[in-house]
Formats: structure tokens, sequence, C-alpha cells
């Protein structure tokens, strides 16, 4: 049976990350590992899920404690899985934002796909964030992303996501610009220039509904000029 790894990067869920790993070992995947990627997040999130990795196998956590960011703690969650054979990788956030039950969904299209998308904007598929302004954000973020990199795909920014691992060995993963969020579509970026079959799945992305986001406006602005760099560095598609 292929092998599958989730990657759930954590920063400060304690209040979420027991309730999603049990939701998630109760799809019965086989061959399912989730592994935390936890950065020392002083809500005690890491210890957390090293007690329930203690009671059930399935559980793995990587605890960071010099780097910090959404973007390495992501990378540093792919190579753990390359190098224990993983088939598919999948990554999701740990907020509930991406529900679990997605998952056999992905790992279905996987067989078909490189890789394959949780997205919000095809039939079927919704952002269910509450605030407008976020909405807002997301859209235009999207949009810019979207023609600058000329992608064809509807959600660029979509953190959900299932790769075959051989997309992911194909990328230098040592040497990518990213250090925060923008690190989502330059990997997507990476696997549609080596012209990778890309496919979207619907999702309903829910709001997240405990803890804070860690998005504010200075790593949105980051994330835009990451993503401006990313076309002059790499070029066109
Ligand atoms: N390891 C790690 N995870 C992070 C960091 N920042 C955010 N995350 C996680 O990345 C996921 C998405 O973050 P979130 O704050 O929900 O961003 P949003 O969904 O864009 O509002 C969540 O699972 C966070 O806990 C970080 O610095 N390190
Ligand atoms: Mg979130």
């Amino acid at each position: 049976m292929p092998k599958t790894y989730v990657i759930i990067p954590t920063y400060n869920e304690a209040e979420n990350i027991e309730a999603l790993l049990r939701e998630i070992i109760k799809l019965n995947v086989t061959d399912l590992t989730a592994l935390v990627v936890d950065d020392n997040s002083p809500d005690g999130t890491g210890g957390i899920a090293e007690k329930l990795a203690k009671e059930n196998s399935s559980i793995k956590v990587l605890r960071r404690f010099k780097n910090r960011g959404r973007g390495s703690a992501g990378i540093d969650g792919f190579k753990y899985a390359l190098k224990e054979g993983a088939s598919y990788i999948i990554e999701m956030d740990a907020d509930f934002s991406h529900r679990p039950k997605y998952l056999p969904v992905f790992l279905e299209n996987i067989k078909i796909y490189d890789l394959v998308l949780g997205s919000r904007f095809i039939p079927g598929g919704k952002d269910a964030e509450r605030s407008f302004f976020r909405r807002l954000i997301t859209s235009f973020a999207r949009l810019y992303i979207q023609s600058l990199l000329g992608l064809k795909v509807k959600d660029v920014t979509s953190g959900y996501r299932c790769f075959r691992s051989a997309v992911l060995a194909a990328i230098d993963l040592d040497h990518l610009i990213s250090t925060g969020p923008s690190i989502i579509s330059e990997i997507l970026y990476q696997a549609a220039l080596k012209n990778y079959k890309i496919h979207e799945i619907p999702i309903i992305f829910e709001d997240r509904k405990k803890g804070k986001t860690k998005l504010n406006l200075w790593i949105l602005l980051k994330t835009l000029y990451m993503v401006y760099r990313f076309r002059k560095i790499y070029g066109g598609i």
C-alpha cells in the first residue's frame, strides 16, 4: 500500500490539534501518518501532539526550536515525509479550515494526477470565511498571483493539497525563496513550470473556529512581493 503523510504545521493551535488529529485518525486511511510540525508554540501545542503520538503510532511530531515560520515548517515536513518513503504527501492547516473529510477524496484523485489542490473557486467549492475583508484579500491575492504567474488553476493560494512525492522530490526544497505563506504559490509555480498534471477538487473552506490567525498586513504585502520575485527569478510559463 502506498504510504501517505499528512503534514500539519502548527503555531499556537492547542485548542485545535487534539480534535483535528482524532478526526484524521477516525477516517481510518490505510498507511496514513499525520506529522505535526510545531515551532515551539508557547501554548503547548507540541506537547499535546507528543502525548497523542505516544498513544498512536500514526501520529508523529517534529518539534522545531530554532526556526519559525509556516513556510519552512512545511518544507521540513516534506523532507521528513520524503525520507520516510511516502508516496503521497498532503499538507493542511490545523485550524479546521481544511476539513479532514476531504483527505480520502485527495487520495482518490492523486492516483490520476500529480498534484491535487483543494479549491474554493471551482463549482462546489466555497470560501466560508466570515470576514468580508478577509475574502476580499484572498480574491485580490488570487487574481494578482494568477495573472502574474500565468497559472491556469483557480485556487493558487490553497494550502490544502496533495502531492505525489515525485513532485516534491523534483523541487529544490532547500533553495526556495519564500519563508512565509508565499511558499504555497512558489511550490505550485514550480510544479506548473515542470509540467506536472495539476487538478482541483472543490472544498468548502471553513472559517477558523478557535485560536487566532497569524496573517497580518505585513505578511500579506511580503507575500505579494515574493510572488513578483518568483516571476523574475523563475521566468514565465
Ligand atoms: N510550524 C508553524 N506553523 C505555523 C506558523 N504560522 C502559522 N502556522 C500554521 O499554519 C496554518 C495556517 O495558519 P493560519 O494562522 O490559520 O493562517 P490563515 O489560515 O491564513 O489565517 C495553521 O495550522 C497554523 O498553526 C509558524 O510560524 N510555524
Ligand atoms: Mg487558518
